[in-house]
């Protein structure tokens, strides 16, 4: 139900993954004309990808096969400047590749430019698209199938960051304001209770209850960040196992997808989302909470994988400090699940009418498990860096 998919399941003539829909009523010819793309589309599909944004895969006659995406307006107020930021990065981690790279095109998406260079295209409705290459021979998994795509994953998200230590921090836009600034979520999740917009808030008095009862942790972060205790770096900041290609044949992590919130800030967030995600027993949204815990085996694998390309880069006491970052981000994510219900559904995208409740309900049973595993958590990294 949850996360999203990029290749799998292929179910027709044309190898493309998702659900037919018909390009003609969503106006996909115009679109793809602004993008220089005027070959006839043989094969239209929508992935049921994400919680923001709407994605379609097509084929054009000519063979090519190209991402078209609506962005999440009310979410991303000024798409332009996401893609400002996602050209400047997807650019240097493109400089980045090894000179004798032959597969450049996999390992970093290339986004179509109009003919006045911007890379949105306004649709009638007044919303805004992009397009983008789509990686043939590769899979994102909403949950590892192999062991080794847990510790390539790590390795994935690690590289990423090293990849843009050296990037100019000051050039990138916030594109959404205090995205992991834990304590001004905790600000909107109180001030939704106080509103109580749909009535919903009585029917999850004891979720809301487990929120309020953790808000130290809330700042466990962003404290250290202000007092300059840890450092604020080029990061991903949405870091799910599904946001890294897994190629098919060899198992290799290739390439980072969704740059949409690439932004400054700490590599705790990002390594502890990777762990929310992927390191559970269960999905994000999983109803039977019986079932959720963190799987230390996994957490191992991904947090070898993330060490390997991180260590002696990041810090060591931010090193040690990851395991912060999986109990916050746990808890910001459980937050915003909550907040958005109580707030009648406005900002993620739901499947069934209880699902962000279900998801927060989901993320703080995870919470629960990871709060007594966290020295353990900590320990395995002081083991491995040192
Ligand atoms: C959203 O749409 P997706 O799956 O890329 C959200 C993330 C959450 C995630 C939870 C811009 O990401 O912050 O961690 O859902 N993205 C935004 O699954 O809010
Ligand atoms: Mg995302």
């Amino acid at each position: 139900m949850s996360g999203k998919s990029n290749n799998m399941n292929t179910n027709a003539a044309v190898n493309l993954p998702g659900a037919p829909v018909d390009p003609a009523s969503l106006g996909f010819k115009r679109l793809l004309a602004a993008f220089g793309k005027n070959s006839p589309i043989t094969a239209a599909r929508e992935l049921r990808a994400g919680n923001i944004n709407t994605t379609y895969l097509v084929a054009l006659s000519s063979g090519e096969k190209l991402t078209l995406q609506r962005i999440n307006h009310h979410v991303f107020k000024e798409p332009e400047k996401i893609m400002a930021n996602i050209q400047g990065v997807t650019a240097h981690l493109r400089s980045k590749l090894p000179p004798n790279t032959t597969d450049a095109a996999r390992r970093v998406l290339t986004f179509m430019k109009k003919c006045d260079g911007s890379m949105i295209e306004w649709d009638g409705d007044g919303q805004p698209w992009r397009c983008y290459s789509y990686v043939e021979g590769a899979t994102a998994y909403n949950a590892a199938v192999k062991p080794e795509h847990l510790c390539e994953t790590g390795r994935a998200f690690g590289a990423f960051q090293r990849g843009l230590a050296d990037f100019p921090i000051e050039t990138l836009y916030e594109t959404i304001e205090g995205f992991h600034d834990t304590p001004r979520r905790y600000k909107a999740f109180t001030d939704a209770l106080a509103a109580d917009r749909v009535g919903r808030r009585a029917g999850a008095a004891r979720e809301i209850e487990a929120v309020l009862s953790r808000e130290p942790l809330a700042s466990r972060v962003v404290d250290q960040l202000a007092s300059g205790a840890l450092p604020m770096r080029v990061t991903h900041n949405d870091t799910k196992i599904n946001n890294v290609l897994i190629d098919d044949s060899t198992d290799e992590a290739i390439c980072v997808i969704d740059l949409d919130t690439v932004m400054p800030g700490s590599s705790l967030y990002d390594f502890g989302d990777m762990i929310r995600f992927g390191a559970s027993t269960a999905a994000e949204d999983e109803p039977d909470v019986a079932k959720i815990a963190l799987d230390m085996g996994k957490y191992e694998q991904f947090t070898q994988g993330f060490i390997a390309e991180t260590r002696g880069f990041l810090d060591r006491n931010e090193l040690l400090a990851l395991p912060t970052g999986v109990l916050v981000i746990t808890y910001e994510l459980a937050m915003r699940f909550l907040t958005d219900y109580i707030d009648g559904d406005r900002y993620f995208r739901v499947w069934c009418p209880e699902h962000n409740l279900v998801r927060a309900r989901a993320q703080l049973r995870l919470l629960e498990d990871m709060e007594t595993k966290l020295s353990a958590m900590v320990t395995f990294i002081k083991n491995n860096v040192d």
